[in-house]
């Protein structure tokens, strides 16, 4: 092919079917996602972790995409189809939603690749030349052009896409690959305890992003093979990139930030603190994550909502909000906010303080409140007088899940206020 040729990454783009997977449990958020699954947690005061592979998809020219959802799909659901369903099919556009649905057995989605099976005849069906795998667990930008074009460039019948992570991080979190001098897979080995390090570079492992370019054939041939192994646990990580990496050409294609080529953001929010964190890191004065630049907008499905109110109350106590984003439909009557992330239509009243806390959804802070260090789930209702994340033994007696770094959890369930609806 003539990559020379500036239409080249477009082909191969236009050429792609993307399927995200989104049927993911989460099951270390705890309350958080017994809802929701994890992609459809919310992030960054307007949007859900979803948002992220499905603008990358989209600011990448990738344009036929399909959702694999199945745990606690409902919030997931009705976010995709009023944020993502405006693409059209007869332009060859489209985000489809592919529950699991017993088409090929009686089973609901295995694993990873048990889930992308189910859906053979579908794929099959677009006849796309190569096809992208994308978790729907992350928060990241990236563009999957260059990440195509190296997998078409290399010859390989499947690309992994990685980035150096702590080898303490890495321990029993990610899938681990061990690479030749071109990149190419020589070992691969799903969350080991002891993960091994990158030569030249101690303390680093290079862990999978969780996200793969196939050719289709190739991944039709080894799906095929996956599901007659009665021993396979039907997982990409666990069972089919260790089987093909010793007999076929795999590459590993070194994600990295796309302006400067240095370490990448990518945030795996798979517990508590980590969720609380990478929202936290956003009211920074400068963020490593930017979510401003116009190139590489992230979309989401956003309601139709009046601007945040901020205002005196009866007694000429400022409603104010600083280092914080607060976003539509809030109202801030005589209350200080600091370090916060406030989702759409919260109502913080009179007399109440907020330090470094996400408020989802809906939430609303009665008079008198002090909270700090917080995840308010959507739609609590806290009432009066409440003080929150200032003694872990008393926010635990009043039920609150509390971390070992001390960030606490409040629910709607927690309150006693009617649960579902995330
Ligand atoms: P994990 O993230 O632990 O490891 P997994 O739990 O299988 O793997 O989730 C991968 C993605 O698939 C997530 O987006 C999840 O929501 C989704 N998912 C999980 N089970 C599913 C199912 N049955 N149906 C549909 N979707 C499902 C993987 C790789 C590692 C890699 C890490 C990076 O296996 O090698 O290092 O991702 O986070
Ligand atoms: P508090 O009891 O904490 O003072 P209130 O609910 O009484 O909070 O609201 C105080 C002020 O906030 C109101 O006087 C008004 O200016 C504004 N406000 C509250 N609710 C609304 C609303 N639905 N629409 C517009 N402004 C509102």
């Amino acid at each position: 092919m003539d990559y020379k040729n500036p239409r080249y990454v477009s082909r191969i783009t236009k050429d792609t079917f993307a399927l995200v997977l989104a049927g993911g449990k989460g099951s270390r958020l705890h309350e958080l996602t017994n809802w929701r699954a994890k992609p459809a947690l919310y992030f960054g005061g307007k949007y859900r972790i979803i948002d992220f592979p499905l603008s990358n998809c989209v600011n990448s020219g990738i344009r036929r995409i399909g959702v694999l959802t199945q745990y606690k799909a409902h919030s997931l659901v009705r976010h995709l189809m009023s944020g993502w369903g405006h693409f059209r099919r007869e332009l060859g556009e489209f985000v489809e939603i592919m529950p699991a649905s017993q088409r090929y057995s009686e089973d609901w989605y295995l694993g990873t690749a048990d889930a992308i099976y189910q859906n053979l005849d579908i794929i099959h069906a677009e006849m796309p030349k190569y096809v992208m795998i994308l978790s729907g667990d992350h928060i990241y930008k990236m563009d999957y052009g260059p990440m195509l074009v190296a997998h078409v460039e290399s010859g390989a019948k499947m690309t992994v896409s990685c980035l150096e992570v702590p080898t303490e991080e890495a321990a029993g979190a990610f899938g681990v690959m061990k690479v030749d001098e071109n990149n190419r897979i020589i070992g691969f080995e799903e969350k080991p305890a002891q993960p091994s390090e990158i030569p030249g570079q101690p303390g680093m492992t290079l862990a999978s992003m969780g996200n793969y370019v196939f050719d289709t054939e190739f991944l039709f041939e080894q799906l095929q093979i996956d599901a007659a192994d009665r021993n396979s646990t039907r997982d990409f990580g666990n069972d089919v990139i260790p089987r093909v990496v010793d007999e076929h050409h795999i590459l590993a294609y070194p994600f990295r930030d796309m302006e400067t080529g240095a370490r990448a953001y990518w945030r795996d929010v798979g517990t508590l603190d980590s969720f609380w964190e990478a929202n936290m890191e956003l009211v920074r004065t400068t963020p490593s994550l930017d979510m401003y630049g116009p190139d590489w907008p992230i979309w989401t499905a956003q309601s139709q909502l009046p601007p945040a109110k901020f205002v005196f109350n009866s007694d000429e106590r400022r409603g104010m909000a600083v280092d914080s984003m607060v976003s539509g439909g809030c109202i801030i009557s005589g209350a200080h906010i600091n370090r916060s992330i406030l989702f759409s239509q919260v109502h913080v009243h009179s007399y109440s303080e907020i330090d470094n806390t996400v408020i989802l959804p809906r939430a609303s802070i009665e008079e008198n409140c002090r909270i700090r260090n917080a995840i308010i789930d959507r739609g609590c209702h806290v009432p009066a007088g409440s003080v929150i994340g200032y003694d872990s033994e008393q926010d635990r007696k009043n039920g609150f899940r509390v971390t070992d770094k001390g960030v606490v959890l409040v629910t709607r369930g927690m309150l006693g206020q009617p649960e579902g609806f995330a």
